[in-house]
């Protein structure tokens, strides 16, 4: 499935249109009173735009999407011109919007403005405030912005939400917040319930096993980068099933924002945590006085998982408990019928619970003796450890196997899932070796450096966006459906 051409990239105003752009690579430059500081989405491209009059004007396609969650893991989602999530827009407060969205989806979609106070026929409500936009279809949505913060736009069909169609939409304000941060960056949580072996999210279950920051599970999110001693802002957004509680480590924080835009200072009160529930954003803000690296992550311990599900434990073992059930029903996935048939109603497909027909015995097994790492490979990339990852052995005890508990049902992290040259890139560079063990799910790092390092990295990653072609993806280039 190809895009139509748009825009040109020439039309879309190279020159003026990328607010992220300019930052790569360099210190940013001095800014004057009315430039505001552009926020970064690792991973995450930013939408161009070109300037129509006095209005702003973006375009943005749904489609389906290639993304690669995880190295060599690159599954089927639905997203914005190429990515899930989409790329992300930035306006600046009172500004006047045009934005021009094209259905390339094999079914109707509707746009949804989150938080918006736009007119009603602005909103992107399907059925109510507009129709559906047919497959193949468009609607041109156009309004001005007087808000500011942090926003997201998203289709506002259920299911679609959980194929992944969302993006970042940052209203810079007309006045700059005090006191004024040295880095801005926004984080999209995402979550996924996708089978071994299997690219297309299953969007009917409600357990999931890839849980995402902008697209990427851990260790294959880009960390944020910051020189020691600047004031930093994290934008967290979160669109799925489950609220993140999600944790800065080293630092106490204060919550300067919500998806209304800023709070007034007299509401920021210290903390480390803060729960993002489903639909909300929360703006986090904090000094990097401590040096080093530190994780930044949903502390939901399922959610620091790759693979997650309650069945991968047995399964990837030879020596594995006869559970009895499948990961497919153990996940609550359903092979056959409707949620609410007769067969499947009473549980919703779970196979647990009132009117399920079968218990699901999850409990640990012992290890091989010897060997008990042996077939901790992961069941959705067979001889994935042969491709670069490090696998080391991890520390265990020689009476492990007697201990109540070990086990656990499913090893997710540790030396052996170590894959550090799997994910290189320069803001990773120095990172203690075999760290990527230890990062799956929705972690990542903020690495608070000292001035030379932080050059350092800088430079290297100018080098490789030397190297590359262009990083940005134009709406109608560069689509590599199948
Ligand atoms: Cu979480």
């Amino acid at each position: 499935m190809a895009s139509a051409r748009v825009l040109s990239a020439q039309e879309m105003g190279m020159s003026h249109g990328m607010p992220g752009m300019k930052m790569k690579g360099k210190r940013q430059p001095e800014r004057g009173h009315t430039s505001p500081l552009p926020v970064e989405t690792p991973d995450v491209v930013q939408l161009p735009w070109r300037m129509e009059g006095n209005v702003k004007e973006f375009h943005l396609t749904a489609e389906p999407v290639k993304q690669e969650i995880f190295p060599g893991r690159v599954v089927d989602l639905w997203g914005y011109n190429g990515s899930a999530p989409g790329p992300t827009i930035q306006v600046n407060q009172g500004e006047r919007v045009r934005i021009i969205v094209d259905n390339h989806l094999p079914e109707a979609t509707s746009m949804h403005w989150h938080g918006f106070e736009v007119p009603n026929e602005m909103d992107g409500a399907p059925g109510s405030s507009q129709d559906p936009i047919p497959p193949g279809g468009r609607f041109v949505y156009e309004f001005t912005l007087h808000q500011e913060g942090t926003y997201f736009y998203h289709s506002h069909m259920a299911m679609q939400e959980m194929m992944g169609m969302i993006g970042a939409f940052i209203l810079h304000p007309k006045e700059p917040y005090k006191p004024r941060a040295d880095k801005d960056f926004a984080i999209i949580m995402q979550e996924y319930a996708i089978l071994p072996n299997i690219k297309v999210p299953n969007s009917m279950n409600m357990e999931f096993n890839w849980l995402t920051f902008n697209g990427k599970s851990g260790p294959a999110n880009t960390p944020i980068i910051v020189r020691h001693g600047e004031r930093v802002r994290i934008r967290l957004i979160n669109l799925g099933m489950d609220h993140h509680p999600i944790h800065l480590h080293g630092h106490q924080f204060v919550v300067t924002g919500t998806e209304g835009g800023r709070q007034p200072q007299s509401a920021w009160g210290p903390g480390n945590t803060v729960l993002v529930g489903v639909a909300q954003s929360r703006d986090v803000e904090f000094v990097a006085s401590n040096l080093g690296d530190w994780m930044l992550h949903c502390h939901l311990p399922h959610h620091m998982m790759n693979q997650m599900s309650s069945m991968v434990g047995p399964m990837s073992r030879r020596n594995g408990m006869p559970a009895g059930l499948d990961m497919e029903r153990g996940m609550g996935m359903l092979r056959q019928g409707s949620a609410t048939s007769e067969e499947n109603g009473p549980s919703l497909g779970r196979g647990l619970g009132v009117g399920s027909t079968a218990e699901q015995t999850v409990a640990n097994s012992p290890l091989k003796a010897g060997d008990p790492m042996q077939h901790q490979d992961m069941p959705d990339m067979p001889g994935m450890q042969h491709q670069g990852m490090q696998m080391g052995k991890p520390e265990v005890s020689k009476d492990a196997n007697s201990v109540p508990g070990f086990p656990q049902d499913a090893f997710m992290e540790g030396p052996m899932m170590a894959m550090d040259q799997m994910v290189d890139k320069p803001e990773n560079f120095g990172l203690r070796p075999g760290w990527s063990g230890f990062m799956a799910g929705m972690m990542t790092f903020v690495r608070v450096l000292p001035p030379d390092k932080y050059d350092q990295i800088m430079e290297l990653r100018k080098k490789q966006e030397g190297n590359k072609p262009m990083k940005m993806r134009m709406p109608g280039m560069e689509h590599k459906h199948e």
